[in-house]
């Protein structure tokens, strides 16, 4: 059989199911990530489970995103973390040393394995040929316990990519372009699977790019053969030891393609306020600068960052931008500061963060107000920047800079015909002393008063009746219902602190009205719950008594999410029925048969409104046991 890259690493770990696209099939997992803002739930869950050892190859908790450390709060998770590592036999890798996707990218991944990680943009070592996938904290407790990871299996897209990128044009033009036509609800139920001879052409961090932005297609993951370009990587990273050839077989078989022509791509953008709302950068004239954000898991990079550095050599910051930079990892932060760019940046008037997520999940650097953010980034979500009236944009390092130097949106072409040539280094400087690896020595756990226990859920009952408490449009994210930034990410830990929050950009009196009404309906629009994997946005409306979501449709990572925390995810059959219920409304359905025809009475209008639903029969027993915790629990 001719199969495609993707089917043969799912063939190598399936452990049940057929593999027919939209069928659940479960997959064994080789590798687990999480990170700090994810990660306390996560490991939370996992010492609920009870078991001693992680069972998987390799797992890995970093510390990236939340180090502000405004208060005691980061700094006590930090604590938790580390020891929980040491007794369950998981790396840790400390803060300072990276954003969890590019230091996994250089000390870790491994082409043809599996990785699930608590972050969205796990897939980011697609690029390395892996078969990365996000999902919420509990799923990645129970990879960690050896459990296989259940998902429906994608179609599978192949990505051709034809001829070579022309200068000042870079592999985040390929992602953005793929936004442009494919939108953030193009990827849903699809893995993007990348050939063509321009595949020969991209480096493993520019092939990173790539797969680590097909998140925002909402895609199950990306992926890249693994070739000779990967083997290179591999040996400058003095792993080689871990490359093997994997690429689709010549007359693999594929459920869509998409063909770019490389030779035509021109710098690109995204306009506020989502990754696909894209358009060539010379389109946009005169529109001032305030602030330019390099980094994040997206573009942070030795490559990345030399480019910065060169653009801006010699040159000064536009006297009405600040420019901030943040290294993706420490290896990179080494290098570029060993060689002199990074002086090169300082002398251009470039200000310097640490290697972590930073401005990218509103950890400091909130831009003034009304300003104009030209960002790396993946995301540009309404009020993810901490300032609400920002408008974020998302771009190359190359446009970035020039917008940097010019104070406004400018072509990189703009700045002459010769764009930086930057020599890779045969072998990159590897340290690894801010990595601990897990100890066989007793471990006493440390937590601190910013851990708060799990809270845990009452099994379904036959009937869920209440108010709508809230009613929204379409691609509504996991930051507009559980936002992040520098007030609320410390408080991931918390959950009776952060449920506060929940939907509070949207409406800052939902969680009041919620434990007013004791909990009820929320009521969405097409492809909610995309963009980050965050298993709050459904742990702290649980916690605030919601008990059923009803929308036209849900991203993947968020419905499991609902699923695993026992909230009931169904949609409408007829999606027309959107406009029959409204805020207030007072509703029932009768869930004792899940199996069933469903029907909601809308009390209030009187009306009957038909309901569907895409779960399996282990969801509605995961939802019937109050949520996977629970229904693994009693399984075990
Ligand atoms: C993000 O980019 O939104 C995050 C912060 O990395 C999230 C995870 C989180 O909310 O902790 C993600 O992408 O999954
Ligand atoms: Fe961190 Fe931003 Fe990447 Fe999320 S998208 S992991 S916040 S750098």
């Amino acid at each position: 059989m001719n199969l495609n890259l993707t089917q043969k690493i799912i063939k190598k770990h399936v452990v049940s199911g057929e593999m027919k696209a939209g069928e659940k099939v479960s997959i064994k997992i080789d590798q687990t990530l999480t990170q700090d803002a994810t990660g306390t739930m996560a490991y939370l869950q996992f010492e609920a489970l009870g078991i001693p050892r992680v069972k998987t190859k390799l797992s890995v908790s970093y510390i990236d995103h939340n180090t502000l450390q405004t208060g005691f709060e980061n700094a006590d998770d930090h604590l938790f973390l580390q020891t929980i590592a040491a007794k369950h036999g998981i790396y840790f890798s400390r803060p300072g040393n990276g954003i969890c996707h590019q230091v996994h990218l250089e000390r870790f991944g491994v082409p043809g394995q599996t990785l699930l990680g608590s972050d969205s943009h796990t897939p980011t070592q697609g690029g390395l040929g892996m078969l990365a996938m996000g999902a919420g904290g509990l799923d990645v407790a129970l990879a960690m316990g050896g459990q296989p990871f259940f998902l429906n299996m994608p179609k599978v897209v192949l990505v051709k990519l034809n001829g070579k990128l022309r200068p000042w044009v870079s592999a985040k033009d390929i992602i953005l372009e793929l936004l442009r036509r494919l939108t953030v609800k193009g990827g849903v139920g699809k893995v993007f699977e990348y050939g063509g001879e321009g595949v020969k052409h991209l480096s493993v961090p520019e092939r990173a790019t790539i797969t680590n932005m097909g998140a925002e297609l909402g895609a199950t993951t990306s992926v890249f053969p693994s070739d000779k370009i990967t083997k290179q990587f591999l040996a400058s990273e003095k792993r080689v030891k871990h490359w093997a050839a994997i690429e689709a077989d010549t007359s693999a078989e594929y459920d869509e393609v998409v063909e770019i022509d490389l030779r035509k791509l021109e710098p690109l953008i995204a306009k506020p306020h989502l990754p696909d709302n894209v358009c060539k950068v010379k389109e946009l004239k005169n529109i001032k600068v305030n602030q330019v954000a390099i980094g994040s898991c997206t573009n942070s990079s030795y490559k990345d960052l030399m480019t910065v550095a060169k653009i801006l050599k010699g040159k000064t910051v536009h006297p009405e931008v600040s420019l901030v930079i943040s290294p993706g990892s420490k290896q990179v932060f080494n290098m570029i500061s060993k060689n002199g760019a990074i002086s090169d940046i300082i002398e251009a008037g470039g200000r310097i963060m640490e290697s972590t997520c930073g401005p990218c999940i509103g950890m400091g650097q909130a831009p003034s107000t009304n300003a104009v953010s030209i960002r790396t980034f993946n995301r540009n979500f309404l009020g993810r920047s901490g300032t609400k009236s920002a408008q974020s944009y998302l771009s190359s390092p190359e446009v970035a800079a020039a917008c940097a130097l010019k104070g406004k949106i400018t072509d990189p072409r703009t700045l002459g015909n010769r764009p930086p040539n930057i020599k890779m280094p045969k072998t990159f400087d590897i340290n690894d002393n801010m990595i601990i690896p897990p100890t066989r020595k007793k471990v006493e756990v440390v937590r601190g008063p910013n851990i708060k226990p799990l809270p845990i859920k009452d099994k379904l009952s036959d009937k869920i009746s209440g108010k709508v408490l809230l009613k929204v449009e379409d691609n509504i994210t996991t930051d507009h219902i559980m936002p992040a930034g520098a007030k609320i990410l410390p408080l991931r830990s918390n959950v009776p602190a952060i449920s506060e929050y929940v939907f509070s950009v949207v409406d800052a009196d939902f969680a009041m009205r919620a434990k007013e009404s004791g909990g009820g309906f929320v009521v969405g629009g097409a492809n909610y719950g995309q963009g980050s994997s965050r298993e709050h946005a459904a742990l702290a409306p649980m916690y605030l008594g919601v008990r059923a979501v009803l929308t036209k449709s849900f991203a993947r990572i968020h419905l499991a999410n609902l699923i695993n925390f026992g909230i009931l995810p169904v949609n409408f059959a007829n999606e027309n029925d959107y406009s029959g219920i409204d805020q207030n409304d007072e509703l029932e359905l009768d869930v004792s048969n899940l199996s069933g025809n469903l029907i909601l009475k809308n009390i209030t209008k009187g009306t009957d409104i038909p309901i569907v639903h895409s779960l399996s029969s282990r969801d509605i027993a995961i939802l019937k046991a109050g949520g996977s915790l629970g229904y693994a629990k009693s399984n075990a």
